[in-house]
């Protein structure tokens, strides 16, 4: 079967409110993307993913869509995207749009009829039901971003339903009307031109029709087994690759929340026709303590090693497809999560990046982590602006923490951790924008930017660089099988591929101590030629033992 044009891709994640602003108005721009399309082509990357620039009421940051068919004024017009596409297309990059068909803005036409009138077409656009026993909300579901998932509307005296933030209503996919609008709006975007969809939190669109109150006693009772990966999701988006994307030659990505793998299977197998490739986030949740993100604790590396080998052993027999990722702009940055931000920054953001980037699957960059951008470490409340994080910030504060136990969770879990803007150099606010910021440009910029990247050869971006190439060149990476080694080392993740004879072994140091590798005997007595490092002086053939350094990460190829 002919190879997929995306098989061997690297995407570039783009947060266009923080990566360049050529106005002056202290938020990025499609201009901006523009004026940095050559930067990105450098890189070596083949798809750019733009997070949502669809007009919106900026609740949450553009996932609060109000008009499908409008650019939202501050990123620029229709005709700024229509050059984009252009330009991006003329170096040979995709674009990606991101797209949120899980609910709208409450801002959106749409909502605005159905809330007005209960007789409106639009009405049952929505999810709305009566209260309970008088006055309860309909189930004792939650949102993701804290209280209760219903909201009373006083004028109709019914709650909608609303897994995220109060001011986006999830839309009734049991609606045939309301899916051909939505059909209709992806045709309008794949008509102009873009070259696929990052689906928003895709897998929660079907809900189990008897809304159901959770079992309060079970651990992750917030309703999540009512609407995850729910009975008519296949169908649904099945349905959406019928309709949509099989008339064009797409790339699809599937965010998935608390999903599973025999679903990312049936997802991403070809022949079920659903989606390319399934974001999961399983492995960034080894630092939730029993679950919770909002607690502070290490990360469970073992889990770690355990969970991402298991998804890649699983999913290469399965014959489904994931996204590579540490970062995205709901997550902290990488290095300070699992790495090093202080005199092992670079060492560590290389080996990060190794160690998802030599695997099986399509690896995802987001803005910034090919510099090695670290959290900004904010220090008081006045410097957040997501929605979930202010949310929970009341939260934490109903539970009687102080403000210094609630600034120092913030400062780990905090998704504007990742949402501060690019830092391109060592002028006034990292060179993102001659004006205000609308949020904080993190305190190191003048030490952590491109501008001083590039001309370091032995810098993190040059790494990425490798790998990414890497991947064009080396048919192992993309087919070849997995297997991981020191299962129970506490110290070292190491993994082998296998593919037609060749073999790659990677070996990853992943914390701040010195130790020892152990080849295992299989290994031992064939042909080795190192192929990346993160130290100038790694050894170049697979020795017996290899002593590694703090964070030292090798690939070898072995023939
Ligand atoms: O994220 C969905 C999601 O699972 C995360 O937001 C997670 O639930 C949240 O960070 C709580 O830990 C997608 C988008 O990536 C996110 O930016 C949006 O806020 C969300 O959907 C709603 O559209």
């Amino acid at each position: 079967m002919k190879e997929a044009w995306w098989k061997r891709s690297t995407v570039y994640q783009i947060y266009p409110k923080s990566f360049y602003d050529t106005t002056g108005n202290g938020i990025g721009d499609l201009q901006g993307i523009i004026e940095k399309l050559d930067y990105l082509k450098d890189l070596g990357v083949d798809i750019l993913w733009l997070t949502p620039i669809y007009k919106s009421p900026q609740k949450d940051n553009g996932y609060d869509i109000s008009d499908y068919y409008q650019i939202q004024e501050e990123f620029g017009t229709m005709e700024d995207f229509d050059q984009l596409l252009e330009k991006a297309h003329a170096k040979g990059l995709k674009i990606v749009m991101d797209m949120v068909v899980n609910h709208t803005s409450t801002e959106h036409e749409w909502f605005k009829a159905a809330r007005k009138d209960k007789n409106s077409p639009y009405r049952d656009y929505y999810i709305w039901k009566d209260s309970k026993n008088g006055g309860d909300e309909p189930t004792n579901w939650l949102s993701k971003f804290g209280g209760s998932a219903w909201a009373y509307d006083e004028k109709t005296e019914q709650y909608y339903l609303h897994l995220f933030d109060v001011t986006q209503a999830d839309l009734n996919w049991e609606n045939d009307a309301m899916k051909e609008d939505i059909y209709k709006m992806m045709h309008y975007w794949f008509e102009k031109g873009i070259d696929g969809f990052r689906l928003d939190v895709i897998n929660l669109i079907s809900k189990d029709q008897r809304f159901l109150d959770d079992d309060r006693t079970k651990p992750q009772a917030d309703g999540r087994k009512y609407y995850t990966d729910g009975p008519r999701i296949h169908e649904y988006i099945h349905e959406l690759n019928k309709h949509v994307f099989s008339k064009y030659r797409s790339m699809t990505v599937g965010e998935m929340s608390s999903t599973t793998i025999p679903n990312c299977i049936d997802y991403t197998k070809p022949e079920n026709q659903e989606l390319d490739m399934i974001f999961q986030f399983h492995h960034l949740k080894v630092d939730y303590p029993n679950g919770e993100k909002w607690a502070m604790a290490d990360f469970d590396f073992l889990a770690l090693k355990k969970l991402l080998s298991n998804w890649q052993v699983k999913m290469h027999e399965g014959g489904g497809w994931q996204a590579l990722f540490w970062c995205n702009h709901d997550q902290p940055r990488i290095v300070s999560r699992f790495g090093d931000e202080g005199e092992y920054r670079e060492q560590s953001a290389k080996m990060l990046a190794t160690t998802i980037h030599m695997m099986q699957g399509t690896p995802y960059i987001y803005q910034g982590e090919e510099i090695g951008m670290t959290n900004p470490n904010f220090t008081s409340i006045t410097d957040y602006r997501d929605v979930e994080s202010l949310n929970m910030y009341t939260i934490l504060q109903q539970q009687g923490k102080s403000e210094q136990e609630i600034i120092s969770i913030l400062k780990q879990k905090s998704r504007d951790n990742s949402r501060t803007p690019m830092q391109w150099d060592g002028s006034q606010n990292g060179g993102f924008t001659k004006g205000t910021p609308w949020i904080n440009v993190s305190n190191n910029f003048q030490t952590i930017n491109v501008k001083r990247s590039l001309l370091n050869h032995q810098s993190v971006y040059y790494h990425y660089k490798k790998l990414i190439d890497l991947r064009k060149q080396m048919d192992i990476i993309t087919y070849g099988d997995y297997q991981l080694l020191l299962e129970d080392d506490p110290s070292i993740f190491s993994y082998v591929r296998r593919w037609k004879g060749e073999t790659l072994l990677v070996v990853n140091n992943f914390y701040n101590r010195t130790v020892e590798f152990n080849c295992p005997l299989e290994i031992q007595n064939q042909n080795t030629q190192q192929l990346l490092s993160n130290y100038i002086d790694s050894p170049n053939k697979l020795d017996q033992t290899i002593t590694l350094r703090p964070y030292e990460s090798i690939v070898y190829y072995l023939s």
